[in-house]
């Protein structure tokens, strides 16, 4: 071996050292005198990059050599958040990174915060995504996340006098040592234009897509690697870049600015993350967006494809790919046009190679939230598109005139375009015929999916249903994210948990052994103070870590998330507290953080009357500071990874039937946090899990909420029977939290008195009563430690490598295959 490799791999403090120093130099063009903190976290990052480039390497030249099956993560959306830590954590080198820094006289977890994380993605399904990506390297299953390199991801958000305001993410700013361009591997799409047919040379009947631009793509490779494993998967994040840089025959014409301003264009269709989390009316830059990722990854594969294959008649053999909710269902007809337009197949054989390929996860119950594009917009930017689904239509509504031959109903049921109103393509119905399977995300998710979204195509194929409950990753979520945790679990089981987190069930003895109980009351006092600290810094509020329940409400802002309900609750407390000062009341710090789509004004007025009602309640001497009110700016993955840890309570308190899964729930309750919530999403099955006594429920049931609503929910009444419901609803609709505007708030008092489609007000006295059960369970410090172990040992099967496993089985039917890393 020489020396040079030796100081690209070694993992030594020494060779640690000089290879920090030596990518600090010519990586960076520093020396350690002049360098900024962000010099030495790139130098860092090159350091660790550099010792995982081996394994990646070899990764790929395993697939390519074996034929083996690939799944392919098609998503709208990743979330990843920081790579250092995650990769230091992976490669198994924590501890020799973190003295070889401080050899110079540097401080690992600020270097670590330094990195400006990729915020591709929204919420959930994002960072779904993301923990999918980590699982599957480290289950050694040969994967390509396949998505879009926003050039600005989702909005950083800041707080002024209680409003959100939105910043763009400039998250490139200073580089991405992650990433690595691979120009080699670009590919064109086009867009618009229109179509024609001719006969070819064996005169067969054919058509052409004569498109009237076309957008160059160019791949963003991130390696992506596992456990304490040589598996490094890539996830593949295309550009889009106009063709030429020049318009060459626009500029000889003169019209310059026609020819430059034709570049912005195509480059634009990767600027920006559409910050909602739901889809919003007819964007064409949006489905220029889906459509161009899908076809520059389907593209990419069946290059991969052809280099060890004649053909593409096993193309769903050699690759299982998976639609991240409908954003990537176009490539249902892509692949149909990739495989009859370019290489010649026949409908039927092309059709039936696209079904074996394609799986289709849902992710919402919403029914306005579910995907369709007008036919106006969608012909004109995918003509050749619109002809094949019309196509697929066609073959696909003659079956279901067979299937039941006197129902014409069923037919504008079933269609592929929705002929109500204005006509749309309705993206779930392709996505549900494209595909060999349909998964939902917790089992009453799947269970409404079949009774109610997708009830009819559910009789039609019930083979193609199969639930695929949630999971998250316990390398980020416990072992990055709460250093105590890991060491005091590892402690008493071993560290085997990390990658077969059942085994957390081991941890169920200790429970009732009052040692254990002890170290783990003082391990969370630890983590609270550490979220105290950061909170004092970041909001200039000071918490008590030490005698006050953190009760904790983290996700996007929603109605139907009723960010507004624990609202209610706050102010029920702070009236109690008014009526009687001296009453006896367990201190409480409720914490907050999300975002708001910039255009959902509802979600927004939810964060003022936070900031709005914590301004009242921390400034007023009668409380006493028992109770304090915070709301995190700016939650993101790594805003996120401090506060999970310090939960007392986790609140998923989701009107029944409308949060399809949630993944936060799960990292609380892992992280010995006790949940107060509704039966919805994954709830349900956590709280089968942790067992009903170590679980706060309350509220509707999915079919109470729809019964109510069908027999005519009416919340006046609950406002007027209730007293202490009607004192805080006149509080806030009187001006008590807004003093300088009394009306302030009337929109969502009247959308409370007068709607209330998610039945906050149904609810309420039902919160309430758990809530003060919630209070009275704090008071018995040591049987709620002892429910926070019980729910953190039982909640192995939450793990992302469960959800992985079973995606492989019931699913993508893909091996593992293990990665040699010498060659
Ligand atoms: C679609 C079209 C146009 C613009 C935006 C969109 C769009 C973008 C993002 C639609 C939906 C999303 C994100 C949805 C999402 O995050 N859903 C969540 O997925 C999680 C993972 O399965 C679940 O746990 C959550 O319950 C679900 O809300």
């Amino acid at each position: 071996q020489i020396q040079i490799e030796d100081d690209r791999t070694g993992i030594d403090v020494q060779t640690l050292k000089r290879a920090f120093s030596d990518n600090l130099f010519y990586a960076l063009g520093k020396f350690p005198e002049i360098a900024t903190k962000n010099d030495f976290y790139m130098a860092l990052a090159y350091t660790v990059r550099d010792r995982l480039l081996r394994r990646w390497l070899n990764s790929q030249e395993t697939y390519l050599k074996q034929d083996v099956k690939i799944v392919c993560y098609f998503s709208a959306e990743y979330l990843i958040g920081p790579q250092l830590g995650k990769n230091l954590i992976n490669l198994a080198i924590v501890e020799q990174v973190r003295q070889a820094v401080e050899e110079c006289g540097l401080n690992l977890d600020d270097l670590i915060e330094q990195e400006e994380e990729p915020g591709l993605g929204n919420g959930g399904l994002g960072r779904l995504a993301a923990c999918y990506m980590d699982s599957m390297a480290t289950l050694n299953i040969p994967a390509i996340g396949y998505g879009i390199r926003y050039e600005f991801g989702i909005f950083d958000q800041e707080i002024c006098e209680g409003w959100q305001v939105e910043i763009t993410d400039k998250w490139l700013r200073y580089g991405n040592p992650w990433e690595i361009p691979r120009t080699e591997a670009t590919v064109e799409v086009g867009l618009g234009g229109y179509t024609e047919s001719f006969y070819d040379e064996n005169n067969r009947y054919r058509v052409r897509w004569l498109p009237d631009r076309t957008v160059k793509g160019v791949p963003y490779d991130t390696p992506i690697l596992g456990y304490k494993t040589n598996t490094a998967n890539t996830l593949r994040l295309w550009k889009a870049e106009a063709p030429e840089s020049f318009n060459f025959q626009a500029f000889n014409v003169g019209d310059y600015y026609g020819a430059v301003n034709e570049k912005t264009y195509s480059e634009n269709i990767t600027k920006v993350l559409y910050p909602n989390d739901e889809p919003i009316q007819g964007k064409q830059l949006r489905l220029e967006q889906q459509f161009f990722f899908v076809s520059c990854s389907l593209q990419d594969m069946i290059r991969l494809h052809l280099a060890t294959q004649e053909n593409l008649d096993n193309f769903g053999e050699l690759f299982a790919a998976q639609l991240n909710d409908t954003h990537p269902s176009i490539g249902v007809a892509e692949l149909m046009r990739l495989l009859m337009d370019v290489h010649d197949y026949e409908w039927e054989q092309a059709w039936e190679i696209t079904q074996k390929t394609f799986a289709y996860t849902n992710h919402t119950l919403l029914p306005e939230a579910l995907e369709k594009w007008s036919l106006g917009l969608f012909g004109s930017l995918l003509p050749r598109h619109l002809e094949i689904i019309y196509e697929i239509n066609r073959r696909f509504l003659h079956e279901i005139r067979t299937h039941y031959p006197n129902d014409v109903s069923k037919l504008s049921n079933f269609s592929l375009i929705d002929e109500t109103g204005e006509k749309y393509v309705r993206m779930a119905h392709l996505a549900c015929v494209g595909s060999h399977a349909i998964n939902g995300v917790a089992d009453l998710h799947t269970q409404l999916l079949k009774q109610d979204v997708l009830r009819g195509f559910y009789e039609l194929f019930p083979e193609k249903f199969t639930n695929k409950t949630n999971g998250v990753t316990p390398r980020r979520w416990i072992v990055l994210s709460n250093p105590e945790l890991t060491e005091l679990i590892t402690s008493k089981i071993g560290d085997n948990w990390i990658t077969h987190l059942e085994e957390l069930q081991q941890l169920e003895p200790f429970a009732d052994d009052p040692n254990f109980r002890n170290a783990w009351r003082q391990m969370k006092q630890q983590v609270k103070t550490r979220l105290a600290r950061r909170i004092e810094k970041r909001c200039g509020i000071t918490v008590d870590p030490n005698y006050s329940l953190f009760d904790i409400h983290v996700k996007r802002i929603h109605e139907y998330k009723r960010q507004h309900l624990n609202v209610l609750h706050i102010i029920t407390l702070y009236n109690r507290i008014k009526k009687n000062p001296n009453i006896d009341i367990v201190p409480r710090t409720f914490i907050f953080g999300g975002k708001a789509a910039p255009s959902y004004f509802m979600a927004k007025l939810i964060i003022k009357l936070i900031n709005s009602v914590g301004e009242v309640v921390n400034n007023d001497p009668d409380v006493r500071g028992r109770l304090k009110v915070v709301f995190i700016p700016d939650y993101n993955v790594t805003n996120s990874q401090p506060v999970y840890p310090a939960a007392d309570l986790s609140e998923q308190i989701s009107t029944a039937g409308k949060e399809a899964s949630g993944t936060g729930n799960m990292k609380f309750s892992l992280n010995g946090a006790l949940t107060i919530g509704t039966l919805d999403g994954a709830n349900v099955e956590i709280r089968q899990q942790v067992g009903e006594e170590n679980f706060f429920l309350f509220g509707l049931k999915a079919e109470e909420v729809s019964q109510m609503k069908s027999q005519g929910y009416n919340p006046w009444e609950f406002y007027s029977s209730n007293e202490a419901l009607r004192e805080v609803i006149d509080q806030i609709s009187s001006g008590l939290f807004s003093p300088e505007e009394s009306n302030l708030f009337k929109p969502l008092v009247d959308s409370l008195l007068y709607h209330d489609e998610y039945m906050l007000l149904a609810d309420y006295q039902s919160y309430i009563d758990c809530q003060d059960r919630v209070s009275e369970a704090f008071r018995d410090w040591d049987n709620w430690t002892r429910m926070s172990i019980l729910n953190t040992a039982r909640m192995g099967i939450f793990s992302s490598d469960r959800a992985i496993r079973e995606y492989c089985q019931d699913i993508w039917n893909v091996q593992a295959v293990p990665v040699k890393l010498e060659d």
